[in-house]
């Protein structure tokens, strides 16, 4: 089991606490002065670029760093993880995505159960019916071809697989994929308009298989269909499963055939790589599906056996912590200038904060230290016409990860020169900044009178000394993307490790599903109940009056 001390106790966090009052007062362009820095603070993976020079540290930095990490044992809460311990200690549960990767060392059992074989059978059946999808050769109740596949899921069940079916569009040669979350009726109603029942196909994800988002949105997707096709044997052409919870998926009407199993180890938001990706394999194939595993399974391998200095997760991890604990900065940025790249913060978001956005410590005990930041992010350069200014000129400190790709996947006039020309100076301004002289000097050349000058000089300086790191790889491909995405889910993991957290429970999430349950009988019922505040029972009536 894993080490339970609070960061703060450590001796590297004092001598961290000392290195954060001298490097606050450097501005980041000073650092500079070492010409060596680009090299020094880089790390080369495969066809992947991590230049993390531009961040607020100096060599001693990374090394205290460092020694934090070893002091909060993150070594061995690796192990553990790969290892298959129940580090997910509140739901008693193993923690094993990577398992759904692992291609290469196939040992490992969970509750004796030989867990690899288990994989790879739904692997097979995944391949199995999404050839079939795709090739024509399963047809719908009517004997037509799938033309269109909805998955009908939330949380995790939705944001991994849509933020890769949309990274990977490049890729599609399959049947349309759709997702339906809300359980606005707008969402579904929506898709549907312009789907036949005929040539549509829905694939219902949920772990569970309780949500009620997800299992509103199926049942009226099924009113829906069997409007048209009357007769309920047909859901079996139609309806497909994603689900750890057999009875319910039988219940609802699906059959145990059309069932892909998945296990407790697999967290909603790491389920991506299991039946979960059944959207994506529908969408570019099965082989690509594999491709973005074996990714994956790289990104893993590397964070096992790289040493800390060389390790992307790990000095992602770290600088976080860096940026949140000691700058206080409360918020980090995700930037990608990739088109195809557009759900990537949206996915980040639950990762990362829905896994680390936590306050107490693992022995039960408050945290005293500030843990998971708040993500957000949009593709470049759209952002830059709107939040960056924030980020230029406001007050806080916000860290932002920059993502390109060297060569774009669709060749276009000068367009990928001119968004990595924007990549490149975003950066750089950040770290750099402009000076009141080079402001004042500025406007002398463009003829502004002295008067005016001295009003509007303070409006344009900026700051700088913003931190950012740059990832680059060659294109995006779906082994780049895999690989992507595991070196975040990575990071977030080794910054749970070092805040002493929890980051595989969401009980705050449970909280949610619990309180619209019981609202829900309320506003279906003559009586609005008396037990809430004054404002919400307010609003209760006031909605009931519709
Ligand atoms: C993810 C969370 C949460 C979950 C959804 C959907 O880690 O647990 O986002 O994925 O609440 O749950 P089901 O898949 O059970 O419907």
């Amino acid at each position: 089991m894993l080490k339970k001390i609070h960061p703060t106790y450590t001796n590297a966090w004092e001598k961290l606490l000392r290195n954060y009052k001298e490097i606050k007062k450097t501005h980041l362009k000073d650092l500079f002065k070492d010409k060596k820095r680009f090299e020094k603070f880089s790390i080369k993976f495969d066809d992947m670029l991590f230049d993390y020079s531009k961040n607020k540290i100096t060599g001693t930095t990374i090394e205290l760093l460092l020694e934090l990490a070893d002091e909060m044992a993150l070594e061995k809460a690796i192990a553990s993880m790969f290892e298959g311990d129940k580090i997910n200690e509140t739901e008693n549960r193993a923690v094993l995505h990577t398992a759904l990767r692992n291609f290469k060392s196939r040992q490992g059992k969970q509750d004796g159960v030989d867990i690899h074989s288990e994989i790879e059978k739904v692997r097979k059946k995944m391949k199995i019916f999404s050839d079939a999808l795709r090739s024509g050769g399963w047809k719908g109740y009517a004997g037509k071809k799938i033309t269109d596949v909805v998955n009908i899921g939330i949380g995790g069940s939705d944001l991994g697989p849509y933020m890769v079916c949309e990274a990977l569009k490049f890729y599609a040669d399959g049947p349309e994929v759709h997702f339906v979350s809300n359980v606005d009726g707008s969402h579904l109603a929506e898709t549907l308009k312009k789907l036949s029942p005929e040539t549509t196909l829905f694939l219902i994800a949920s772990k569970t298989f309780t949500t009620q988002e997800t299992m509103t949105n199926a049942y009226s997707a099924r009113d829906w269909f069997l409007k048209k096709a009357k007769d309920k044997k047909n859901v079996k052409k139609h309806f497909v499963a994603l689900s750890t919870n057999t009875e319910k998926v039988v219940e609802f009407g699906i059959d145990k055939d059309n069932i892909f199993e998945f296990w407790d180890f697999v967290g909603g938001r790491y389920s991506l790589w299991s039946a979960i990706g059944l959207s994506i394999a529908v969408s570019v194939g099965y082989e690509k599906f594999e491709e973005l595993l074996k990714g994956a399974e790289a990104a893993d391998i590397h964070f096992r056996t790289a040493e800390h200095s060389k390790n992307i997760p790990v000095i992602m991890g770290l600088l976080g912590v860096w940026y949140a604990d000691f700058f206080g900065a409360e918020c980090e940025m995700v930037l990608p200038y990739d088109q195809y790249l557009h759900r990537f913060p949206a996915f980040l978001q639950q990762l990362s904060m829905e896994s680390n956005g936590k306050s107490v410590a693992r022995d039960g005990s408050q945290v005293t230290h500030r843990t998971g930041q708040i993500l957000l992010g949009e593709p470049g350069t759209n952002g830059q016409h709107s939040f960056y200014q924030l980020i230029h000129q406001g007050t806080h400190m916000i860290p932002a990860d920059f993502l390109c790709a060297k060569k774009p996947l669709n060749k276009m006039g000068d367009h990928h020169e001119k968004l990595l020309s924007n990549f490149l100076a975003q950066t750089e301004a950040l770290m750099v900044g402009r000076t009141k002289e080079e402001v004042i000097a500025q406007l002398e050349a463009a003829n502004v009178q002295q008067a005016d000058a001295r009003k509007i000089y303070p409006h344009k300086i900026f700051k700088g000394d913003n931190p950012t790191n740059s990832i680059i790889y060659d294109s995006l491909t779906p082994y780049t993307l895999g690989k992507l995405i595991a070196l975040y889910e990575h990071k977030v993991f080794v910054q749970g490790v070092i805040w002493n957290i929890f980051s595989f429970d969401q009980w705050g999430v449970e909280l949610g599903k619990e309180l619209a349950g019981r609202i829900l009988k309320e506003l279906k019922e003559e009586k609005a109940g008396s037990v809430h505040d004054c404002s919400t029972s307010g609003l209760i009536k006031y909605l009931k009056k519709r």
